[in-house]
Formats: structure tokens, sequence, C-alpha cells
């Protein structure tokens, strides 16, 4: 949590800008001159929000990521303690290319793009971050998807002598998580290797991170080490642990509240102690892309 109302400061100030002067390269505009930085920021792509991104700071100092504890601010104290090279991913199942593929491996071929995506978690924050990263599909169709599969189950690294909240039996682990093969095909489903242009930091589920745009954050597992293709919905952490608070869908909805607390506001991170909450969009803004997926669905029972 933020001890005072935002003030920028120059360790605020300074990944934005530096974020802010790539894109502006990338964008071919040249040399940065302040006016850039006056700018409203512009959408990177069709598929990001033209929302101001969160700072560097909030985004790698308030984090849930519980193989390294319970508080926000525990990540970024112990995840530094996380070895990610050498990194490899199991991928297994209905799978032309089974294998066990080093990150090198795995990421060949694929283009990493930004998206800038808000994030919504089921506590009723959220952030805005701009993710590095390349489109889930793209690997699933380098490994080959058998016509059989339905559903693509991830897993967690599980190395307690690394992740201190290993150490006790707070969550079932391995975290994991797993999302219908339509859900995982979805161009907005990426999986992150960065943010801000940099490496993805540890807290942030280095080197690799699920990310779901319109679904609880819970659904993005980091620190990924095993991806299965299944016909089976795969059992994922929260769900078994609290089924009737967390559901295997767990698409962002206003209008579906958590047993405990309404999900139709929600608190933007950094926006500051007095700031209002803001109304909940329904996938959290990603109708549009997404809502297709579930039509005919009950979303009040499939939640
Ligand atoms: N392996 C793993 N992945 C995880 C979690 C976790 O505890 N372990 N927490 C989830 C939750 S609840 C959220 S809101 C997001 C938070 O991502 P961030 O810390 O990068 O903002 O990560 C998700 N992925
Ligand atoms: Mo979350």
């Amino acid at each position: 949590m933020r001890r005072q109302p935002r003030s920028l400061t120059w360790a605020d100030v300074t990944p934005e800008a530096d974020f802010l002067n790539r894109r502006a390269l990338l964008a071919g505009a040249g040399a940065l001159g302040l006016a850039a930085l006056a700018r409203p920021l512009q959408a990177a792509g069709a598929y990001s929000t033209d929302e101001a991104p969160n700072s560097f700071e909030d985004i790698t100092q308030y984090n849930n990521f519980y193989e390294f504890g319970w508080d926000k601010t525990d990540p970024a104290r112990y995840a530094e303690a996380l070895t990610t090279d050498p990194w490899s991913v199991k991928i297994d199942g209905m799978v032309e290319r089974p294998g066990t593929y080093d990150l090198a491996e795995l990421m060949a071929g694929l283009a990493i793009e930004e998206r800038i995506y808000r994030l919504r978690c089921v506590e009723a924050w959220s952030m805005v971050i701009p993710w590095n990263g390349f489109e889930l599909r793209g690997l699933l169709n380098k490994v080959g998807v058998q016509p059989s599969a339905k559903y693509v189950a991830f897993e967690t690294l599980f190395r307690p002598e690394e992740m201190r909240g290993q150490r006790t039996s707070a969550l079932d682990w391995p975290y994991r998580e797993g999302l219908r093969l339509d859900e995982a095909m979805n161009p907005l489903t990426l999986i992150a290797t960065g943010l801000y242009g940099k490496t993805l930091p540890n807290q942030n589920g280095a080197p690799l991170r699920l990310v779901v745009p319109w679904k609880y954050g819970f659904k993005s597992i980091k620190s990924i080490v095993r991806i299965t293709l299944t016909d089976q919905e795969p059992p994922t952490t929260w769900n078994m642990l609290l089924p009737r608070e967390y559901g295997f869908y767990a698409n962002v909805n206003p209008e579906v509240d958590h047993p405990r607390w309404s999900q139709a506001s929600e608190r933007r991170v950094g926006s500051g102690l007095f700031a209002k909450k803001q109304p909940t969009l329904m996938f959290n803004g990603y109708a549009d892309e997404v809502a297709g997926l579930y039509s005919g669905m009950d979303l009040a029972k499939f939640y």
C-alpha cells in the first residue's frame, strides 16, 4: 500500500520516461523532446489501452506471488532468491511435439510485442501494465495442438529452497492454472517476458508468466515450468482451495460479486489514498474481443 497520496519523484518518472522514449523511437518519432512527454499516451497497438500505465515502482513493489509470502511487499523482498537461468518448460499431453524446451528454444521465432493491459485482481485493486511478450497461440501453434485437446494447464516452479513461501503449506504447491483452448488461442492471451521494455522482474513471474487481461489476476500464473494440453478441465489452485469463491473461468464481471465483497468497482493502485474507486468493466473492458467466447453461458454459474 502506498503510504501517502501520489507525488511524482524521479524514481517514478525515470522508467516511464525510458519507456516513452523507446516508444517514440519505435513509432519513428525520432528524438524525444519534452513535448513528447506531455502528449497523452498513444495506444501501442490494437490491443493496448491508452490509459496511463502504473509506475515501474507500483508494478514491482505491490505484488501477489504467494511462493514468496502473503504480504504485497514480500515478492519484491524475497523473489531475488529465484534463479531463472537456466530455465526450461516441459510441454506435454495432447501435443505434436512434446518435450522439455529451454527458454531460447521455446521463444525462437515468436515475435515479442508490447501490450499495455489492465490487470484486475479479484481483491478489487487494479493496475495498467506495459508488458512485453508473445502471444500464447504462437507457442501452441509451434508445438502443435492435437485435435483432441480442449484445455491448457500451467504449472509454476516448485523450488522451496528459493521460494520461501513454499516451505509452508499455505497453498497446494505447485501453483496451477488453466484455460479453455479457445481462451488460450485468443490473441489477447500473452506470455509475458518483460515489462517497461526490461526483462521481467522475478516478483512479476520471471522468466515466463501468463497474462489473461479479461480474467482476474490469479489466472495469470507466474514462473511457468509446465504446459499441458488436455481434454479435461484442469484443477486450478484457488478453485481447489475455495471453490465457492474462485471459479475456473474467473472472468472479470462487475455483476457477479465475490461472496465476501463487491466486484462492481476497483481501486487503481497508485491513484492515491483519497482517490475514488472506479467502476469495474465487464471482461475488464475486453468484451469486444472475448464476450463471444462465452455466448450462451450463464456467467453467474460459470464464474
Ligand atoms: N505462481 C503464482 N502466480 C500468480 C500468483 C501466485 O501467488 N503464484 N498470484 C496471482 C495473483 S492473485 C495476481 S493478482 C497476479 C499478480 O501479478 P503482479 O504481482 O505481477 O501484479 O499474479 C497471479 N499469478
Ligand atoms: Mo489477484
